[in-house]
């Protein structure tokens, strides 16, 4: 901590003092070799950013409306933040994974998790739009989530703390042996991504932190580090630490797959909300699913180990081997790597050092790989370079620390400003890191930026880990509080990012394939307003017969077919966001207006020369009024 502070002193010249510059410099109209994508903590959001340059090229919006885009507001995109607790228009999400096909990335979609009401996102990643959420039922604070299996068969969804199952009424100190922890398995479609909750395990009430699956040898395996093995239920600060040791449970998930497709588990009645986005309509679904199979794990012998792991572990992270697991205890200095291979001996040996709740729990000595003396407080995070190296953060020392596999030798350490939480490698949680660049992110900005009132953006650090020793190359400040974040080569994604939807393609029920189709219907009170804009109008551009007490339903679709083309739409008085509208997509906002008057609408994206012509009137009459519905354009 000292080394790094006295560090600190010197960084606006350390940093800068080699070829640092050119090491991130990207020239104008150069593009990134990377894409980053940092999670936005309580944004609810995900941000997308190039590397080495730093830039923020995008803010996708997944469990928290979104204004810029309409996302949330647009009749066609409310339905993704339904859940069984009605409409939540917010989230806090933390742990982004890319989706892998024989343990690599394989680009197609993106997954990140909801804690607070618990749920899991897949975003395309050649839209870059969300298309699907599912809530996860039975679960707490979905925080060992969302990671997936090397195939991507299963995007993994853990409780962060245990709570009834089912849900009910009943004293909080009686928590002990009542509660307990879910972890769910949700099973994605190969083909269109699609996900179905297909079995949760119902777990000892422990906290269950964080997650990763095994890969290569360990590939059928999932692990989870847990704090709370005490089943404490107040001032957790001091009665969740007690044990010197905590666990990481093993789950070997093909073997629960096979119970539960020969017909294992209990069915449970759930309420839990999935929400799915039709490419074709540009339009989001909700349905209501009324049941969730659970697995015991004790029904299913061999399925679930507990190995001790000091001392409150947070992160769990797998080598790209599949060979080493490792927990970082936050109370210990040392990091603990479990061995794959002894785990799997000492199973079959069966040695156990007792059981918690019928789980065996196997010798910390039968199943150690080794200990890294780290010399730094407070371990948190580990990712890897495929070089045989490991890459630890620690939040209170401040630092990330460089290891070798199998060795456990310290190689190097740099400091981190400051308060270090999850770090990335491109990668980094696959069987094929590119170890390039790490990407620390830090909980604690202070006098790295210029200040601004009490509250500062969280920070992000570059480090090149190209040689031998790191290098700090770059600091910028990013979007809410990223936790954890995933990289990908930019020539993975970049030649299949969508340009435009096709108009021919589009299903949309109120779409306007051509302006002269454009129509205004009455139905009772509600109007829909079939739209379409072009630069440098909306047709209809005049609409009377409107009045006070009306639902008025805009649907617009947007007849370019050009890339990076979007037109927007607002209305004086609307009661959620404008619209931004892509080339060839149709979508609807709602609009009730309250008071008489001619109301002007417009385009809010600067799209032409003629952007500030692009807009039109609607004229609204008492609620008794006789006026005839009237549309036009250019009359
Ligand atoms: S967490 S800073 Cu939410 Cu992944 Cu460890
Ligand atoms: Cu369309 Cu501005």
């Amino acid at each position: 901590m000292l080394v790094s502070c006295g560090q600190q002193n010197q960084s606006s010249n350390g940093a800068l003092s080699s070829s640092a510059a050119e090491k991130v410099y990207v020239a104008p109209g150069e593009q990134d070799e990377y894409y980053a994508f940092l999670s936005g903590g309580y944004s609810g959001n995900l941000t997308v950013y190039g590397l080495p340059s730093g830039r923020m090229f995008k803010e996708i919006p997944v469990f928290s409306q979104f204004p810029t885009s309409g996302y949330g507001y647009s009749e066609e995109t409310k339905p993704m933040l339904n859940t069984s607790h009605g409409f939540v228009p917010w989230d806090d999400a933390h742990h982004p994974d890319i989706s892998q096909t024989n343990g690599e990335l394989d680009g197609r979609w993106i997954f990140i998790n909801g804690n607070n009401t618990p749920r899991i996102a897949r975003i395309n990643l050649s839209t870059f739009e969300t298309e699907e959420i599912i809530e996860v039922p039975n679960s707490a604070g979905n925080h060992s989530s969302s990671f997936i299996t090397e195939n991507t068969e299963y995007v993994v969804a853990g409780t962060r703390f245990s709570v009834p199952i089912p849900q009910r009424d009943m004293p909080i100190n009686e928590y002990k042996s009542n509660f307990k922890g879910s972890l769910s398995f949700i099973s994605v479609d190969p083909e269109h991504g699609h996900m179905d909750l297909k079995f949760q395990l119902l777990m000892p009430g422990f906290n269950y932190d964080l997650s990763h699956p095994g890969r290569g040898k360990s590939h059928g395996w999932f692990f989870f580090t847990t704090y709370n093995t005490e089943e404490a239920h107040t001032l957790q600060e001091v009665n969740a630490s007690q044990n010197d040791k905590d666990f990481i449970a093993a789950v070997n998930w093909k073997k629960i797959e096979e119970y539960v497709n020969n017909g294992g588990g209990t069915k449970m009645p759930a309420n839990y909300a999935h929400n799915l986005y039709d490419e074709g309509s540009h339009t989001a679904m909700t349905t209501m699913k009324k049941e969730v199979l659970t697995v015991d794990p004790l029904k299913v012998p061999g399925a679930v180990y507990f190995l001790p792991t000091p001392k409150s572990p947070h992160g769990c992270d797998v080598d790209p081997t599949g060979q080493y697991i490792i927990g970082n205890g936050k109370l210990s200095a040392d990091l603990t790597v479990h061995s794959f291979d002894k785990m799997i001996a000492a199973i079959e040996a069966e040695k156990f050092d007792g059981e918690a709740y019928g789980i065996p729990i196997l010798n910390f000595e039968d199943v150690l790989a080794g200990q890294v003396k780290s010399g730094g407080l407070g371990p948190l995070h580990t990712e890897f370079d495929g070089k045989g190296n490991a890459y630890t953060t620690f939040f209170i020392s401040s630092e990330v620390v460089k290891w070798k596999l199998g060795t456990w030798e310290v190689i190097d350490r740099k400091p981190t400003y400051y308060s270090v939480g999850h770090l990335m490698i491109p990668g980094g949680n696959s069987r094929k890191p590119f170890g390039k660049y790490v990407v620390a992110m830090n909980k604690i900005t202070k006098d790295r930026y210029l200040p601004t009132g009490p509250e500062m953006e969280h920070s992000a650090q570059i480090y090149d880990i190209s040689g031998d020793k790191m290098e700090l190359i770059y600091d910028f400040p990013t979007h809410g509080e990223p936790h954890y974040a995933a990289g990908i080569p930019a020539d993975i994604l970049a030649p299949k990012s969508q340009k435009i939807y096709r108009l021919d393609e589009n299903e949309h029920p109120y779409a306007v394939k051509s302006p002269t189709d454009s129509k205004v219907v009455r139905d009772g009170n509600e109007v829909h307003i079939y739209m379409s804009t072009i630069r440098s109008h909306f047709t209809p551009d005049n609409i009377e017969g409107i009045k006070v007490g009306d639902k008025v339903y805009f649907h617009i679709t947007n007849h370019e077919q050009d890339f990076d083309v979007p037109h927007g739409f607002a209305i004086l008085g609307q009661n959620s966001s404008e619209l931004l509208i892509m080339p060839g997509q149709t979508k609807s906002s709602v609009w009730e207006p309250k008071q008489v008057g001619v109301w002007p609408f417009y385009c809010t994206d600067f799209c032409s020369a003629l952007h500030q012509e692009m807009q039109g009137y609607v004229r609204v009459s008492p609620a008794n009024s006789e006026i005839e519905l009237k549309w036009s354009l250019g009359e």
